[in-house]
């Protein structure tokens, strides 16, 4: 068992709260964050969750986003001849070329570092290190490492928290994931209520805005509201991270663009920078928690409704890569 966030033993020069160390086993520095909360008897109880024989993806097409995007480039699929390729043999393969984070993905721990350079568990990524050709030879915590020996990936129980649902059905009032609300840990019980999930040590906690529906269906008012970056996502404060860590979460996910609302919010209460980004720090770094992005909930959100059961396993097997920072998550919920 691992220490309450008020209780976790001190790093110093950094605040209370961060969990390094707090993991680590025979000396070795470990890698895998809060993913360690799957134990094996957690990961027995999430396959009772399936019961209907009912699968459904979350993953967004890679190419979701069809406008140009600022910093990240858009997919380049190239289907080959095999004959052109010089094969004795008619068919094809194909070439992609994608960042990893244009849409559906995992951020790893080394997707966002302090001021000095560190992430999660100290560890200093920087572009020459993540450039590894082995996953053995590599020590940071990096989205490979998930295809360890033992370790099989992500399975666990998910619980979909459908914001987006609950305020249309308490309001009557259409969720616009373009306004930049931001979803506090008191909204998100008041869902799980409402729906009727429990949230449990070890849940993988996934919360729909229906950001990527609008991405799917732009408007040119959605688009202007789009450019000053003010999206809906759950609220980034330390309180927030601390009713994560309590709560035992080993993932969490987000159709969101940055699981967090935009922009960040500063300690004095101001509209922060990128780099002001509150939740990346606590969960990526500080705790070791991996965060999901763009994920296509609309489905899941409609299965979860009809069944009213929000519940279910999740499976997740990123691209096995050594040095990955991100991935598209190959994320299916199986009810
Ligand atoms: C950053 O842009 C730093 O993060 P993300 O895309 O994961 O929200």
């Amino acid at each position: 068992s691992v220490p309450d966030f008020d209780n976790l033993p001190a790093v110093e020069g950094h605040p209370q709260g961060c969990a390094w160390g707090v993991f680590d086993k025979d000396g070795k520095k470990d890698h895998y964050g809060t993913l360690n909360f799957l134990t094996p008897e957690i990961v027995a109880a999430a396959a009772k969750e399936v019961k209907d024989g009912v699968s459904i993806s979350l993953n967004w097409p890679l190419n979701g986003i069809k406008f140009p995007f600022p910093h990240r480039k858009a997919p380049v699929h190239k289907p080959i001849s095999l004959r052109e390729a010089g094969m004795e043999v008619d068919g094809f393969d194909d070439e992609l070329e994608i960042n990893t984070q244009f849409s559906s993905q995992w951020d790893s721990l080394c997707h966002v570092v302090l001021p000095s350079g560190e992430t999660y568990n100290g560890f200093k990524p920087s572009v020459e290190l993540l450039q590894t050709t082995s996953t053995e030879g590599n020590d940071l915590p990096t989205l490979d490492h998930w295809h360890s020996p033992g370790k099989g990936c992500l399975v666990a129980r998910g619980v979909l928290i459908d914001f987006k649902r609950y305020v249309e059905e308490t309001t009557g009032k259409t969720y616009d994931s373009l306004d930049g609300h931001r979803i506090t840990v008191e909204d998100i019980e008041a869902v799980a209520k409402h729906q009727g999930v429990e949230i449990k040590p070890g849940d993988v906690l996934i919360v729909r805005t229906g950001y990527t529906e609008f991405l799917e269906n732009p408007t040119p008012e959605g688009f202007a509201k789009m450019a000053t970056m003010s999206l809906s996502g759950v609220h980034g404060t330390a309180e927030t991270a601390r009713w994560f860590w309590n709560k035992r979460i080993a993932a969490v996910a987000s159709d969101a663009h940055a699981f967090e609302a935009l922009p960040p919010l500063k300690e004095n209460g101001e509209a922060g920078a990128v780099s002001d980004l509150v939740l990346h720090k606590w969960f990526l770094t500080y705790f070791g928690l991996p965060i999901g992005e763009l994920w296509d909930l609309k489905a899941l959100g409609e299965y979860a409704k009809q069944k009213g059961k929000y519940s279910f396993l999740l499976t997740s097997v990123p691209l096995n890569h050594p040095g990955l920072v991100a991935s598209p998550p190959n994320a299916v919920a199986l009810f």
